[in-house]
């Protein structure tokens, strides 16, 4: 009997509505840290993280309709999450934007799992082991990611490259001259812990920039004129600067 009711006491601490406010929990400070480090405000993001604070107030296991509202919520913000995250998540190599894409995502699922299993009255052991999972799987996330970007290349400059680099979500310099008489290519250097794709669309260029890494580019025999260069990723909408060719 002893033993019996020890164990209750150890298991009802760890409840799926515990691993749903860990997962709202986690969220907040993802985008509090989000926001911190990027800079700019985003409204979206900070009502979403808002929500999710309320819910650590308002939703319990008593009120039934403020739960499935929670779990219903949780789920529809993994759209924006998996849209927005899509190429974060596609780049190991950059462990800056790829740890706290995973982070988010798996607060998110804690979030969704913890809201259903309370509403089903799942076992409170399994919530234990899922989240004990969860935490594993970012671990090895974690791991693995900060491995391959430490692995990853970086490209040298030539003497003639003309340098861009990527600093701050902005590249500069935001015209960048290109005297094709006196130089061959560009080098491009990423001074930001995320993921950048330079592309300049006009001239079908598109380079893949791990976080603090450079690449460098040929360009050939490109034709003197203006060009656009932006970065491909969602949510970088920002990122543009003008290739002026010359020569
Ligand atoms: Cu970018």
């Amino acid at each position: 009997m002893q033993v019996q009711t020890r164990d209750t006491s150890q298991t009802e601490r760890w409840t799926w509505l515990t691993l749903a406010r860990i997962g709202a929990g986690a969220f907040v400070v993802w985008a509090v840290a989000l926001q911190l480090g990027s800079g700019f405000f985003d409204p979206i993001l900070i009502t979403l993280a808002a929500i999710y604070a309320a819910s650590l107030v308002f939703v319990d296991s008593e009120r039934r309709g403020r739960l499935i509202a929670f779990t219903v919520f949780a789920a529809l913000t993994m759209v924006p999450n998996l849209v927005f995250g899509n190429s974060d998540f596609a780049h190991l190599e950059s462990a800056g934007s790829f740890v706290p894409q995973l982070f988010v995502t798996l607060a998110i699922v804690l979030a969704i799992v913890g809201g259903v299993g309370e509403l089903r009255g799942w076992s409170h052991p399994a919530a234990r082991t899922t989240l004990n999972r969860t935490v594993g799987v970012f671990a090895v996330g974690l791991a693995v990611s900060l491995v391959v970007s430490a692995m990853a290349p970086s490209d040298s400059p030539l003497v003639n490259d003309v340098t861009v680099s990527a600093h701050g979500f902005a590249w500069a310099p935001g015209v960048v001259s290109y005297d094709a008489s006196a130089s061959s290519g560009l080098w491009i250097d990423n001074r930001d812990f995320a993921q950048h794709e330079l592309a300049v669309p006009e001239l079908g260029i598109e380079v893949s920039l791990p976080a603090s890494k450079s690449r460098r580019i040929d360009l050939g025999d490109v034709r003197p004129g203006e060009y656009q260069i932006i970065c491909t990723i969602p949510g970088h909408e920002s990122m543009t600067a003008t290739l002026e060719v010359t020569g």
